[in-house]
C-alpha cells in the first residue's frame, strides 16, 4: 500500500521524487526502468541505478545506458573471457556476473521489465567485432514468457545493420517462439537435429550457453569467448550469423538492452 501509493505520487511528481529516489527496504528506487529514469530526469548519466518494473517482487540494480534516444536497461554485456556464460537453468534465471561489467541481468528480471501491458519493449543488440567496426539489431515489441513457458522469447519487426539472427541465416531456424535452454533445461527444437553426419539434440552443449535455441539457429550470444585472431570457426563462440556469415564469426563484445514504449 505504501510503496503503491509512492509510485503514484512518482508519476504525479515525477521529477521531484526522481531526484530524491523513493526508499523500500535499504535500497532507493529509482524508476520502474532506465526508460522512466531518463525521462524524468534528462539529464541523468549512463550508471548504475535500482529499479522496481510494476508488478515485480523486489527492486534491483541494473546498468542504464543513457543516450540521446532514451534509458535503456542493460540485460546483457560481453567484452572477454573473465565471466564465462556457461551457466545452467538457475543462474540464468537470476543473473549472473557484475551488472558494472560482463553479466547476465536474469530471465525472471526481463521478464519483469517486458511483461507490462501499459507498455512495449525494443530490444536493441549492439555487436563489436576485433576489426573496429560495430553493428546493430533493433527489435520491436520484445518479450519473454514467465518461467512457465520456459521464458519464450517474442520478437516483433527488425531493424538495423547486424541482420535479423533471431529468425535466421536461413529458412527454418527462427529462434522466435522458443523457449530458454541450458545445458540442464532442454527447451531446443532437436531432437535430434541433422548436420552434416553430426546428430544433435542438445544446442546449448553444441553452441554453448543458455539461449533461445530452436534448430539450433543464427544466434547465440553466451557460447565461449574467442580473442582475436582465434575467433572464427568455433562452434560455440558469440555468435549472429546473419553478420560476417559465412565464416562463424565470434564477436569481440555484445550488449543486449532494453527501452521500454508507453502505449
Ligand atoms: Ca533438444
Amino acid at each position: 500500500m505504501m510503496i503503491s501509493t509512492v509510485r503514484m505520487m512518482t508519476c504525479w511528481a515525477g521529477l521531484l521524487l526522481m531526484s530524491l529516489g523513493v526508499v523500500t527496504g535499504s535500497k532507493v528506487v529509482q524508476g520502474t526502468d532506465c526508460t522512466e529514469i531518463k525521462l524524468f530526469s534528462p539529464d541523468a548519466s549512463s550508471g548504475i541505478y535500482t529499479i522496481h518494473p510494476n508488478g515485480f517482487k523486489y527492486p534491483f540494480k541494473v546498468y542504464c545506458e543513457m543516450r540521446n534516444d532514451g534509458g535503456w536497461t542493460v540485460i546483457q554485456r560481453r567484452s572477454g573471457g573473465k565471466v564465462s556464460f556457461n551457466k545452467n537453468w538457475k543462474k540464468y534465471k537470476w543473473g549472473f556476473g557484475n551488472i558494472r561489467n560482463d553479466h547476465w541481468l536474469g530471465l525472471a528480471k526481463i521478464w519483469g521489465l517486458t511483461r507490462s501491458k501499459q507498455h512495449k519493449s525494443t530490444l536493441r543488440v549492439d555487436l563489436w567485432d576485433f576489426e573496429g567496426g560495430s553493428v546493430y539489431a533493433n527489435y520491436q515489441d520484445f518479450r519473454i514468457g514467465g518461467e512457465k513457458a520456459a521464458y519464450k522469447l517474442h520478437v516483433g519487426k527488425y531493424s538495423g545493420t547486424a541482420g535479423d539472427a533471431i529468425r535466421g541465416a536461413y529458412a527454418g531456424i527462427d529462434q522466435n517462439g522458443y523457449g530458454f535452454s541450458t545445458y540442464d533445461r532442454d527447451n531446443d527444437g532437436c531432437s535430434p537435429c541433422i548436420f552434416g553426419d553430426i546428430a544433435v539434440n542438445d544446442c546449448s552443449a553444441k553452441m554453448g550457453g543458455g539461449w533461445w535455441f530452436s534448430r539450433c539457429g543464427s544466434a547465440d550470444l553466451h557460447g565461449n569467448w574467442h580473442s582475436g585472431g582465434n575467433n572464427r570457426g568455433w562452434a560455440s563462440g558469440l555468435h549472429w550469423d546473419t553478420w560476417r556469415s559465412p565464416e562463424s564469426y565470434s564477436a569481440k563484445a555484445t550488449r543486449m538492452m532494453v527501452k521500454t514504449i508507453e502505449q
